[in-house]
Order: C-alpha cells, then structure tokens, then sequence
C-alpha cells in the first residue's frame, strides 16, 4: 500500500529547517543518522514524528495491526540477579518468598491450552541456579512431543548466558542445543539500555550489551528470529536511547534476524528505583514514534499492552505501532507486580479485534513469525461480537 504524505508535507511547513530535512529524509526512504534521532527527542514537536512514524508504518503494512494467541510460562521468580527496576524477582537466598514451577508444573499449565487455538507459548523468568540447560532441554522435548504445533519462543540473553557459562557450553554449542531441543525463536527481554553507564546503576551484575547481542547474533545465524526490547523512561538520556538502537541497527544490518523492537516504559511499582517517577503518555508516543523511524529495518514495532495499560496502546498504532502483542491469558506477572494498570493481564481475541478497529485499523491475528492465521479486516464488530468461539 501506498501511504500518502499531504498531511506529512503540511506539517513540515510548521518546523525549522533542520527538522524539515530530517522529515525529508523519512519521506523519501533515507536511513536517519544518530544525530537526526537525538534533533528528534529533543525538539521535534510530537504530532510531527508521529506523522513521519505513521507514514513508515503504512507504508510497512498499510492498516494491518497484528496480534496473536499465547500465553506465557514463568518458571521462576527467583533471581541471582538484582536489576534495580525489577519488582518482580526475589532474591535466591529469599527463595521461599518466590515461586518454582516443576516440569510436571509447566506441562500441566502447556495441558491447559490442549483443543485451544494458541500458537505460542512465551516462556520466561528470573535466573534459578538449580534450572540449568537440561532442565530446561527437557522441558522443551516434552512441550515439542505433546504439542507440535505450538512455537516455543523463549529465555531473555540473560538467562541463556547464565545457563550456558554454568553448563561451560559456548554460546554457540548452546544455542545449537536449545534449538535441537525445540526452541524456535527467542523473546527480546534482557536489553534494559545497552550503555554501561546506564547498566552500571540499574542491572549492574548481568549479561552485558555485547554478551545480549552476541546472543542474538548467534540465534540469526542458526536462523531462528529474535526481538529486542528497551526499557525506557528511567535514569537514561536520549542519547542513551538512541545508543540503544543503533547498536540494533548495526545487528540487524549483518543478520536481518530481529522481527519486533518493543519499547518497554519503566513502570516503578514496588522495587528499588520507585524513587524515579514514570513518563508522560506524550514520552511513551514520542519514544514509539522515533524508534519506528530510527529502525528502519526493524520490520515491526510492538507495544506490549499488559505493560503500557490497553487505552495507552491503543493510542501507539498512530504512532508507528503496528503489533499488539497477544491475548496473554494472565499468565505473566512481571507487569502487574510493577504498577501496571492490568492486574490480570488478558485480552480476549474478541477484545483484542475490538480495540484495533476502533483506532481504524485492520486486525490480524499471525503466528510468532508473521505469518496469517486468521484476518479479522473485513469482519463487521457486530458480526464478532456474536461469535461465541471468539471469547
Ligand atoms: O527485560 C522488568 C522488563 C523485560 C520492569 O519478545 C520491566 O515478545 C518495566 O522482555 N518496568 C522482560 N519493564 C519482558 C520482555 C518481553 C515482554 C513481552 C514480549 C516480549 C517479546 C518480551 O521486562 C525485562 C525488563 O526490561 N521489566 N521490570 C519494570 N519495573
Ligand atoms: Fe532477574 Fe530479570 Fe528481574 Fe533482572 S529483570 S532481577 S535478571 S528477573
């Protein structure tokens, strides 16, 4: 589809010549240098990088929003780690205060799903010394055995560099495992803010930028995708953000491996950063909008819904979002322990479709890779709401 640019043109007339050149540069498909993404948070107005972002999104995928069907498995909630923004973790020598799934736990929760149309379980959780590489080789043979046909996308760089340096694998031997296993694609977690400045006060003991790339590196080059996130609105500068990305960029340019970026808004409920207030709704567009320009190889742009409230996400799909992530099932606590407005994180596909055609979008529901499970564009509301499979 071919996105128009006369509301794009009118309102560069409305800005100063350094940001009339960088809208120049979007419109006609020029890559942003890292200077034009730091002009962009600093003083672009924000209907302004909105336009640009909207006009990359439609031009990517015309109105097509995508969802899909998960749920999520978190094995644990305890950590050898102490990420400061984290809310969720309970320290190994507090373990008691946390939870531990079994096998026979995880496969029961896999069991529930069995006659239901999900396509992909998202397994993830804080780092347990005791869950090691075979405990978790196996939990993936049995999901593979009992249930073919779901994805197995799984484990943040920082679990798989702690699982590989204890079980004194390679990255690349244990990757190789994993995948023979039956992982197929691996969640973007982990990522925080590359600099180690930033990394220095908030996750000071994990996985550096290097070692969170290289991962990433070696799962594209066994041709399984990724995603990758950032979390924004904390203690970083713009440049920080804007550091972030293009360590990305550069990956993604070597491997064309990342299928999703997705912004994560610091949400400061109950951990050790609640002193550092959140950002404004206009941040979180304004941060949508920029890395939708700034990725322009990235092929989608998320916004996790469970995270940023679902009004706030309805919002991003004028804003460069075209993914809104899935149904989720209240199967994650991550969010909900941090502040987030969704206590019991679920969406029903009916809901989901809902929220989409309501900001003038077409709803499509894919599977982790993007590939169309079921188009939702035509279907009256009306028509949805009296079908009773879609609840
Ligand atoms: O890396 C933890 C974030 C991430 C907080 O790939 C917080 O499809 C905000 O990466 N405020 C894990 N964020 C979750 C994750 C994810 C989620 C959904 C989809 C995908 C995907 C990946 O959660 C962590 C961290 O950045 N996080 N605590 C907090 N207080
Ligand atoms: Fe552990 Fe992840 Fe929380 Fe950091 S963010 S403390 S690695 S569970």
């Amino acid at each position: 589809m071919e996105a128009s640019t006369p509301g794009v043109e009118a309102l560069m007339q409305t800005v100063d010549g350094e940001l009339r050149s960088i809208g120049g540069k979007v419109v006609s498909g020029e890559r942003l240098t890292t200077a034009d993404g730091l002009t962009l948070f600093e003083r672009a107005p924000l209907a302004f990088v909105g336009a640009l972002a909207n006009l990359v999104r439609e031009r990517k995928h015309g109105h097509t929003t995508y969802f899909n069907r998960n749920f999520h498995i978190e094995p644990t909630n305890v950590c050898v780690f102490t990420c400061a923004f984290c809310s969720y973790s309970r320290l190994y020598a507090h373990r008691e205060e946390g939870w531990e799934l079994s096998t026979q736990q995880m496969m029961d929760i896999v069991r529930s799903y069995d006659g239901k149309p999900v396509t992909e379980v998202h397994i993830v959780g804080g780092v347990h010394p005791k869950m090691n590489l075979n405990f978790f080789m196996d939990l993936l043979r049995q999901i593979r055995a009992h249930r073919p046909d779901l994805h197995i996308k799984g484990f943040t760089a920082v679990e798989l560099d702690y699982m590989f340096r204890k079980a004194k694998v390679s990255v690349e031997e244990g990757m190789a495992m994993l995948k023979e296993a039956g992982l197929q694609s691996l969640p973007g977690g982990g990522a925080e803010i590359f600099h180690p400045d930033v990394r220095a006060q908030i996750c000071a003991d994990k996985v550096d930028a290097d070692g969170w790339l290289h991962i990433h590196e070696t799962a594209h080059r066994l041709s399984m995708h990724t995603n990758a996130t950032m979390l924004y609105g904390h203690v970083e500068t713009y440049a920080h953000r804007i550091d972030h990305m293009e360590r990305l960029r550069q990956l993604q340019d070597r491997t064309g491996g990342f299928n999703t970026f997705i912004p994560l808004k610091f949400r400061n409920g109950d951990n050790d950063m609640s002193h550092v207030a959140e950002v404004s709704v206009s941040e979180d567009m304004r941060m949508y909008a920029i890395a939708r320009l700034y990725l322009d190889n990235f092929p989608h742009l998320k916004a996790y819904w469970p995270m940023l409230g679902r009004q706030k996400a309805q919002l991003t799909l004028a804003f460069g979002v075209n993914d809104l992530d899935g149904t989720i099932d209240d199967s994650t606590k991550i969010y909900s322990m941090a502040g987030a407005e969704e206590q019991k994180p679920a969406m029903s596909t009916l809901e989901l479709v809902a929220l989409i055609k309501q900001a003038g979008r077409a709803p499509v529901e894919r599977d982790t890779l993007y590939h169309t499970v079921h188009d939702y564009s035509d279907v009256a509301l009306d028509t949805l709401l009296a079908d009773p499979t879609l609840n």
